[in-house]
């Protein structure tokens, strides 16, 4: 079942049965859960969403149909639309039931996760934002106007799981570690929950690498599978069992909080606004900073050239004065020769005329 389910109010689980936990017995405790069972009771929780976060094209929506078909023990069905085109074909924030109290939420992932798509996702687990709408990449103060505009739309009773989807066939740089720890710190303060792990494309690419990657993140819990996909959805044990682990662990974690800590939804729901707030207005303050500097550097170059252009221009100038005064020198060089030539052509034709003079007079 997909679509906005958010709209439809929840109805208020009865207190069920309390189950052994058992490990051996997974599909029950799932089956079974409540928060109503916990042994402090709900503490304001109704519903345990699964939010799936990361980036598309890593098998986000093929995780959750994963989960579907092994909770389902169906045949193979593309609940999310999970697309073989790169860059996955999930726009809105969709909800699939899985029990009557747990619900997995798809989401569009992220291309690249830079400063405006990480508020999207903080505001997200910060359970700020309401499901079944689209997911949009706001700029500027626009994502505090639309928390602001869902605050009637969203449940304080929602509790939030971050499960973050990562494909195998792609290592993580050093660089990239640290970006994806501040958000895995960022998801734990706004969940209460450090990130769930769930690797992908677990036969093709660099498993126990990316494994460790996630290990020196701090991540405690980390799944690895090959998703059913239309091209391979033959049903095996292993990823039956993986999905099943991955549940159980899911709702351990949940149950942990619940029962080991004082929860106030409606409390914790305002200090995760003004962890939000506090992050768009850090993030805007620091582009503006960026914008600034990168004013100032283009002024800087642009004054640069400038100067440059202006000792060129002046540089020409000067040697075109030079060059005039070669041309000068040489004309007057010219002149120089020019006189001189005439001058012993004068004094030759001075001396012929007196030879002549004298010639004419002894003749005479
Ligand atoms: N081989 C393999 N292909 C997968 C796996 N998960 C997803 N895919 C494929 O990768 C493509 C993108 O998957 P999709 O779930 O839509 O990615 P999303 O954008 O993260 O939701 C689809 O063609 C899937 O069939 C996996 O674990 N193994
Ligand atoms: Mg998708």
């Amino acid at each position: 079942m997909s679509g906005n389910i958010d709209k439809i109010q929840a109805p208020l689980s009865k207190p069920k049965p309390r189950v052994s936990i058992s490990p051996t017995n997974p599909r029950q405790f799932v089956q079974n859960f409540s928060f109503h069972n916990c042994k402090r009771g709900n503490q304001g929780f109704q519903r345990l969403l699964l939010q799936v976060f990361g980036y598309t094209g890593h098998g986000l929506s093929s995780f959750i149909n994963t989960c579907k078909i092994v909770w389902d023990n169906s045949a193979y069905n593309n609940y999310t639309k999970a697309s073989g085109s790169y860059g996955g074909n999930t726009m809105d924030r969709l909800t699939y039931q899985l029990t009557e109290n747990i619900i997995l939420v798809d989401n569009r992932g992220c291309a690249v996760m830079r400063s405006h798509e990480k508020g999207e996702i903080f505001a997200q687990l910060g359970n700020l934002l309401p499901l079944g709408q689209a997911v949009q990449g706001t700029r500027g103060f626009e994502l505090l106007d639309r928390i602001f505009k869902s605050e009637k739309l969203v449940k304080y009773s929602d509790f939030i799981v971050p499960v973050y989807v990562h494909s195998v066939g792609h290592p993580i740089f050093p660089d990239e570690m640290n970006e994806l720890k501040n958000i895995f710190q960022a998801a734990g303060r706004l969940t209460g929950i450090y990130p769930i792990v769930v690797l992908t494309h677990k036969n093709s690419g660099f498993l126990t690498t990316v494994e460790s990657s996630f290990r020196d993140m701090g991540v405690e819990k980390i799944f690895a599978l090959e998703n059913y996909t239309p091209e391979d959805h033959l049903k095996t044990r292993g990823r039956h069992e993986e999905v099943m682990k991955f549940l159980y662990e899911v709702i351990k974690n949940a149950k942990f909080r619940v029962e080991h800590e004082t929860c106030d939804p409606v409390k914790h729901m305002h200090e995760n606004t003004q962890f939000v707030m506090n992050y768009v207005h850090e993030r805007e303050k620091k582009m503006e900073q960026e914008n600034l500097e990168k004013r100032k550097a283009f002024e800087r170059t642009w004054r640069e050239k400038e100067v440059k252009r202006q000792e060129e221009a002046l540089e020409r100038e000067r040697q075109r004065g030079r060059e005039a005064e070669e041309d000068l020198r040489k004309k007057i060089e010219d002149l120089e020769r020019q006189r001189s030539a005439d001058q012993a052509r004068h004094e030759e034709e001075l001396k012929n005329a007196k030879k002549k003079k004298k010639n004419f007079r002894k003749k005479k």
